[in-house]
């Protein structure tokens, strides 16, 4: 029973992290809906190791020019290094997270455009995206 139960619920967050990867259009498009109401844009970014490789779910955040963009980053990838590092170049956030931990990062988006989001510490580290629309509300 509870095999079954464990083997559901695997199955159903691997169709989760592939979800949040693949079909980033329409989580797209609820954060930009939800854009509108907030000048605190808040994330969650998840470190995670999924069929060998090492990316951040989700891998496509949304904000308006303008915004204040807060993130948390969550390192759940499990062994060796311990450490994973969490950069958007663009607006000079560099910060390493040791493995279980979590840290929040927060700036400003007063750019708009498509903002590389990286691993400085591994470039085989798939990036993620920040979209920042312009003009913003
Ligand atoms: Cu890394």
């Amino acid at each position: 029973m509870i095999q079954q139960w464990w083997s559901i619920t695997r199955t159903t967050l691997s169709l989760l992290a592939l979800g949040a990867v693949t079909v980033a259009p329409a989580a797209w498009a609820d954060q930009h809906a939800e854009a509108e109401a907030a000048a605190v844009r808040k994330f969650t970014v998840v470190n995670v190791l999924y069929e060998g490789d090492k990316m951040f779910v989700p891998s496509v955040l949304v904000a308006e020019q303008g915004d204040t963009v807060r993130i948390k980053v969550v390192n759940k990838i499990p062994g060796e290094p311990p450490n994973h590092g969490f950069a958007i170049p663009a607006f000079d956030v560099e910060e390493v997270v040791n493995s279980g931990e979590t840290k929040t990062v927060e700036f400003v988006a007063d750019k708009a455009g498509l903002f590389d989001v990286k691993c400085q510490l591994h470039p085989a580290h798939l990036s993620a995206q920040l979209i920042v629309h312009a003009g913003g509300k």
